[in-house]
């Protein structure tokens, strides 16, 4: 028998199957207890010699147990580390690293500048009504102006803004003064593309009204955004212009220098004192919609430009048409660049 239990401990394969040896030996209905148990029917001259014995297999036969149970547990502990072993000398494996298009660090560089002077930062629409973009901007139907800003229509009469100035307007429908905000987004014309026209581009549209506002405030303002962009020697120009929506209107030019001599006046947008006409058609939208009429007497300034200029000049990009071609040799550039 003691031979017979060795060989099945010695083949039981997990703990349950040497759990089950054992019980069938040693358990308390198991065969060598059962032995055991029978003694008392022999004759007391061959008890001891026999109970000797039987202790004997039963010694074998526990210390077999013991020593395959402890062998199937190391087992088992090897094989789970083996399977969440982490070879920390083995090299990482490389993560793709993405990067901030140009577009958007040159607008996060605005945002920081205008938020530092104490502007909101909004957005608004991209699908605009005609009324919002053209007509409460100072710009009727017949206006020559509409032509200078070909528009993209949709059938139901909506067009894709154009500006970023519309968002003027909506806000002030639903904001009293005084305040100051900056308008990001896209706007799109309906225009053939070439090195510095795109028919999809950016605007940062700025909006500053209260009591007392002044041309000078609008130069100073432009002024510090300068020196925000290209440092404490930057520049700002203005040089009259026609903006229906402003009155006197402007466009501002920016003189910019770089770490290797190189400097030019770069012409960035358009600019100006709030047309009264807007005030008085932003109140007209307010008292349709049964609110006060706030902006009589108010003054304002406005301006907007365009992003792309700034980073094409500022990571020398010599076509508009590149940052949205989504081609990797040029997008990759700015890999890891944050
Ligand atoms: C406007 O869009 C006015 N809304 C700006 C403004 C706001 C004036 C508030 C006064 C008060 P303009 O059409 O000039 O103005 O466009 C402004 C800037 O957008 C331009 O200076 C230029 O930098 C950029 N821009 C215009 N057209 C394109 C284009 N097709 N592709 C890329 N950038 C353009």
């Amino acid at each position: 028998m003691q031979d017979t239990a060795i060989q099945e401990i010695q083949g039981a394969e997990t703990l349950e199957a040497l759990q089950a040896v054992k019980t069938k030996y040693v358990g308390k209905s198991g065969l060598v207890t059962k032995e055991l148990g029978s003694l008392g029917k022999l004759p007391p001259e061959e008890r001891k010699a026999c109970g000797a014995e039987i202790n004997v297999v039963r010694a074998a036969i526990q210390a077999a147990l013991d020593e395959k149970e402890s062998a199937l547990k190391r087992a088992a502990l090897d094989a789970k580390l083996a399977s969440e072993a982490i070879d920390v000398t083995l090299p990482g494996l490389p993560l793709p690293a993405g990067g901030l298009h140009p577009i958007s660090r040159v607008l996060d560089d605005l945002i920081g500048i205008y938020r530092q002077m104490g502007y909101a930062v909004i957005e608004g629409p991209e699908v605009e009504e005609e009324h919002y973009n053209f007509e409460a901007l100072n710009v009727p139907w017949y206006h020559p102006a509409r032509d200078l800003q070909d528009t993209f229509w949709l059938e139901d009469g909506r067009l894709l803004r154009t500006h970023t100035s519309p968002m003027q307007i909506r806000y002030m429908v639903d904001h009293e003064p005084p305040f100051k905000i900056v308008v990001r987004g896209k706007v799109y014309r309906y225009e053939a593309t070439d090195a510095t026209h795109e028919a999809m581009f950016h605007q940062l549209e700025g909006l500053v009204v209260g009591d007392g506002i002044s041309m000078s405030d609008l130069k100073g303002t432009i002024a510090e955004m300068a020196r925000g962009l290209y440092g404490a020697s930057a520049k700002a120009r203005f040089q009259p212009s026609y903006y229906p929506f402003v009155e006197p209107g402007a466009d501002f030019a920016v003189y910019w220098e770089n770490p290797r001599g190189e400097s030019k006046w770069l012409e960035l947008g358009g600019c100006g004192m709030v047309h009264p006409n807007v005030f008085k058609a932003v109140d007209d939208l307010r008292e349709a919609a049964g609110k006060d009429r706030v902006y009589e007497g108010k003054t304002g300034f406005a301006f907007g430009l365009g992003l792309e200029r700034i980073a094409m000049l500022k990571y020398g990009i010599p076509d508009i048409r590149y940052f949205y071609a989504n081609d990797p040799r040029v997008i990759g550039q700015f890999r890891g660049e944050l």
